[in-house]
């Protein structure tokens, strides 16, 4: 799906700012039908739950409203129009003047349709969106409502971070000709100085004309068709940390007048796993920075231009080259610049915590009511999600796919691998990524208790990634054990596999500004003991090819006996300021090229 873009031919409306806004009073009303009554403000883009100081819609569970209108300008009136949302969590129903108009599942990508029928050219169109946060066995990600009386209840999720609500992303209507460019898809591919770009544009259109232009706004190559191959003499590759990026400029004619046109920037870079190695253009990368999360103060896990900036700018302060889009497809606007700045992502589904019994608490294995045990069963004996994780993958790579910076697909994270019914569950879903994408490797990430020998889903994989915890989770504070625990277990998966490893997780719990003579669990310490150890054992691996450190800053969970104010193995603060490992990493990354680390 392409981002919304103005240019010659196409215009945007850009619908954020302040929207009417109220809970669902629960009874799933026709609220869509007249103007909403009785709201309150409510910023677009951002989570609806932490704007006010009211627990009711902190902790609101089920249906919300938002409410705006909007005039289309004269200039828009043949024109095809399209309402876009860049992500809703979890579920939308859109209405236009009252006729619904779109609806999507899916908290993390986007969802748009032509919307010209429903709208009135001379009136204040009113667009009412029901936003629904509740999960179950078939959303992905996996949810579960728990519902004790008619008034007891909660939502449990099977993941570890806040579950923000709302129109998360932003809104814009845009305007094409009857007759427009769908898509366009660039695959590319490196021969001694030559790149070579495989294009195929969809339109219904007959008169299609490409060029594509380099940094400057050279002309380097012009083709035509719906598909074909162009090529770029001296080629000046896409690298990490030293991006460079093309344009191709499609423009559709119909009797020699432009109708339509679009520019989609892209990188020229290759990308391959071979032995033990991960290749960037033909040289061994390492992977070093770490598994992030879109979340702010107040905000929420609403797009946040400013705060993206800094953090960009705070990976490249540390010597960071790159990072996993942990646990769903961050905003477009996040891999843009990540393309720009040439950090190298890892682009991962919402398929997290199909692996239920990390998360079980001791109120879902009791009835207290009848005062008996409940069997908590394996999660590939209740999931039903394999469809919309399929088509979760599918919107991923269809809305990414021109993203140089993404190098790999990450199909799920933390996944119950050893549970049998994982290899069925996985077969299918890794052979459509692999038929939708033949271009980018494919891995999923091993929880801690997944072992070379019972993981079912490493001979799916291209790569093995891995989130160890020993010295935390396991070996409690014992970083002498941890140290052979770890080693031990790397030596095993390769061994058995024969596939590199990526360390994706790492990291301990750290309040920042505890500190002690002793590195105690908690202090500045500890993160910085346990982060060297680790360190100790990477270097002494050649198969280990990156480590992500968990997390890159403080962030919001559910409340719970583990989690003071949230996770707290940041190496920066939720507000973004370093604790003391920010410079033993700094010290350590910078040293550390990309290529050849290994
Ligand atoms: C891993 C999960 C991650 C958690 C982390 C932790 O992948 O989402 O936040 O552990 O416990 O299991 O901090």
């Amino acid at each position: 799906m392409l981002y919304p873009q103005r240019n010659k031919t196409r215009e945007i409306i850009e619908l954020d700012g302040i929207w009417n806004f109220k809970l669902d009073d629960g009874q799933e009303n026709r609220l869509y039908e007249n103007p909403l009554t009785d709201t309150m403000m409510m910023p677009v883009p951002a989570s609806y739950n932490d704007i006010y100081d009211d627990p009711k819609i902190h902790h609101h569970i089920g249906g919300a409203w938002y409410e705006r209108s909007v005039y289309l300008p004269e200039s828009w009136s043949d024109k095809r129009i399209v309402l876009r949302f860049g992500a809703v969590t979890h579920h939308a129903k859109v209405w236009i003047n009252g006729q619904l108009a779109l609806e999507h599942s899916g908290g993390y990508t986007p969802f748009e349709a032509d919307v010209s029928n429903f709208l009135d050219k001379d009136y204040n169109n009113r667009i009412t969106v029901w936003v629904d946060n509740r999960l179950d066995f078939t959303s992905v990600p996996m949810g579960k409502m728990f519902q004790v009386t008619e008034d007891i209840k909660w939502l449990k999720y099977y993941f570890d971070f806040y579950n923000y609500a709302g129109i998360n992303r932003p809104v814009v209507m845009y305007c094409t000709d009857q007759l427009f460019i769908e898509d366009v898809n660039i695959t590319t591919e490196v021969e001694k100085n030559n790149g070579y770009v495989d294009y195929v544009i969809d339109t219904k259109a007959s008169d299609v004309r490409l060029l594509v232009k380099d940094m400057e706004g050279k002309l380097v190559a012009k083709g035509s068709g719906l598909k074909g191959r162009l090529s770029i003499e001296n080629v000046k590759l896409w690298q990490p940390l030293n991006a460079y990026l093309y344009t191709c400029v499609v423009e559709v004619y119909h009797e020699e007048q432009l109708i339509d046109a679009y520019e989609e920037s892209f990188g020229v870079r290759s990308v391959e796993v071979l032995n033990d190695q991960f290749l960037i253009n033909g040289k061994p990368f390492y992977f070093k920075g770490f598994g992030k999360h879109e979340d702010s103060d107040i905000v929420g896990r609403g797009y946040n231009e400013a705060l993206n900036i800094r953090d960009f700018s705070l990976l490249k302060w540390i010597g960071a080259n790159s990072f996993r889009t942990s646990h769903y497809p961050y905003a477009e606007e996040i891999l843009k610049m990540a393309d720009r700045e040439g950090i190298v992502v890892i682009g991962e589904s919402p398929a997290v915590g199909l692996n239920m019994n990390l998360f079980q608490t001791k109120d879902e294995t009791f009835d207290y009511i009848n005062l008996k045990p409940i069997k908590y069963p394996s999660v590939w004996e209740v999931a039903e999600c394999q469809d919309n994780h399929i088509k979760v993958m599918e919107e991923m790579i269809k809305r990414d796919k021109n993203h140089p910076s993404i190098v790999m697909w990450c199909v799920a994270n933390e996944p119950a691998s050893d549970d049998k019914g994982a290899y069925e569950y996985f077969k299918p879903i890794v052979n459509f990524t692999r038929s939708l994408d033949p271009s980018r490797p494919i891995t999923i990430v091993e929880y801690n208790g997944a072992l070379p020998m019972t993981s079912e889903v490493t001979k799916l994989v291209d790569v093995v990634c891995l989130n160890r915890y020993y010295g935390w989770y396991l070996a409690t504070g014992k970083l002498d054990l941890a140290e052979i625990l770890l080693s031990k277990e790397l030596d095993g998966w390769y061994q058995m596999h024969k596939k590199p490893i990526i360390i994706t997780e790492y990291g301990v719990d750290t309040l920042h500004g505890n500190t002690d003579t002793i590195a105690k669990l908690w202090t500045e310490e500890f993160q910085e003991a346990y982060l060297n150890l680790y360190h100790k054992v990477f270097d002494s691996k050649k198969f280990l090819i990156g480590e992500h450190v968990w997390n890159f800053a403080d962030f919001a969970t559910a409340e719970g006996i583990t989690r003071v104010d949230g996770n707290k193995k940041g190496i920066f603060t939720r507000n973004r300021k370093p604790k003391k490992a920010a410079y033993l990493l700094k010290d350590r990354w910078h040293k550390i090229d990309s290529f050849y680390y290994k």
